[in-house]
C-alpha cells in the first residue's frame, strides 16, 4: 500500500485487515516510514490508528524506519517479509509513503502494489511524477466522500491508457471512503483477483526469483564498494584526484580511471583474510 502522506493508507489497511481476519486469515502489517526518524511518536501514531487490531493475536504489526539512510530499506523490508512468511502469516501488508526511489524499491518487493490517492491536491499528476503509475497493480481513490473523486478516477484511467499494457492485466481503479469502510471489500476482492492472475500466468515464481536476484545484486554492490574503499590510502588518492579534476587538469572520468589504476597498482588490494563484513548477513 503506497501513496502520499495522509492519503488514508493506514485506515485502509486497518479495514482490510478486519476483512481478512473475518475470513480466518492471519495478517502481518509492516509500516515503513522511510523519511521521518525512528521516534516513538511515529509508531504510536500508526498503532493508535490501528487500535481496533491491537488485541487480536492473529494480527502482527511492525514499524520500520531507516534512521536517516534510505539505502537497503527494500532489502531489509524483504527480509522482514520473508520472516513473516516463514512464520506462516497468510497476508503481509506493507505500508509505505510513495515518494522517492527507496519507496519505489520497497513497493517492488511486494507481489501486489496498491496505489492510494486522494482527490485533493492534484494527486494524479504527483503520482505520475513520482513514478507511481508504472508500479501500481491497483489504484484506489480514497476519501471519495470529497469533491473531485470522479475527475481523479478519469485521470488515472487516462494515464493507464498511456502505460504499456501487461498481458492479461489492466489495473483496476476503485473508489473508497476508508474512514467509513466503504469500498474496502471491493479492494480486497481485487487484490485477490490480482493474486489469481499472478498464479494463472505463472508470475508468482518469477517475482520471487526477481526479488532474490536483486537481493543478491544488492549484496554484490555493497560488498564490492566496501572492498574498494577498504584501504585508507585510497581516500587520499581520491582527494588529490578530485582537486586536480576540480582545477580542470582532468575530467571526472579520467580521475576515475586514475583512481582505479592507483588502487590496483600501489599495494591497495584489499586484505584477503578479512572476515565477512557485518553489513552482509
Ligand atoms: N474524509 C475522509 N477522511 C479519511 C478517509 N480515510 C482516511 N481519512 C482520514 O485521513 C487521515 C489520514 O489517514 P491515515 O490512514 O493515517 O493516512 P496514511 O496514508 O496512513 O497517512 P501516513 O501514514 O501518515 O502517510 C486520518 O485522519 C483519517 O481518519 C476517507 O475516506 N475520507
Ligand atoms: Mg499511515
Amino acid at each position: 500500500m503506497t501513496g502520499p502522506p495522509g492519503a488514508g493508507k493506514s485506515t485502509l489497511v486497518e479495514k482490510m485487515t478486519a476483512l481478512f481476519r473475518k475470513d480466518g486469515q492471519t495478517v502481518a502489517i509492516v509500516a515503513v516510514d522511510p523519511t521521518s526518524p525512528y521516534t516513538g511518536g511515529a509508531i504510536l501514531g500508526d498503532r493508535i490508528r490501528m487500535s481496533s487490531l491491537f488485541c487480536d493475536p492473529g494480527v502482527f504489526i511492525r514499524s520500520m524506519a531507516t534512521r536517516g539512510s534510505s539505502g537497503g530499506l527494500a532489502f531489509r523490508t524483504r527480509e522482514v517479509c520473508d520472516l513473516l512468511d516463514a512464520f506462516g502469516k497468510d497476508v503481509i501488508i506493507v505500508e509505505t509513503i510513495g515518494v522517492g526511489q527507496a519507496e519505489l524499491d520497497v513497493a517492488d518487493t511486494a507481489q501486489t502494489t496498491v496505489i492510494v490517492l486522494v482527490p485533493e491536491s492534484g494527486d494524479g499528476i504527483q503520482a505520475m511524477k513520482a513514478g507511481l503509475m508504472e508500479i501500481g497493480d491497483l489504484f484506489v481513490v480514497n476519501k471519495s466522500d470529497r469533491d473531485g473523486a470522479d475527475r481523479l478516477m478519469v485521470e488515472i484511467q487516462m494515464m493507464l491508457d498511456l502505460r504499456p499494457q501487461c498481458e492479461g492485466w489492466r489495473p483496476g481503479v476503485m473508489r473508497t471512503t476508508a474512514s467509513a469502510g466503504e469500498g474496502v471489500d471491493e479492494l480486497v476482492r481485487q487484490i485477490q483477483g490480482h493474486r489469481d492472475y499472478l498464479k494463472k500466468y505463472g508470475i508468482l515464481g518469477r517475482l520471487r526469483k526477481d526479488n532474490v536476484r536483486s537481493a543478491i545484486v544488492d549484496l554484490v554492490r555493497q560488498r564490492l564498494e566496501e572492498k574498494f574503499w577498504e584501504n585508507a590510502g585510497i581516500r587520499s588518492v581520491l582527494d588529490r584526484l578530485a582537486e586536480e579534476a576540480a582545477g580542470g587538469k582532468m575530467s571526472p572520468y579520467q580521475a576515475f580511471e586514475r583512481l582505479l589504476e592507483a588502487r590496483e597498482q600501489n599495494g591497495m588490494k584489499p586484505s584477503t583474510n578479512k572476515e565477512q563484513s557485518d553489513h552482509v548477513r
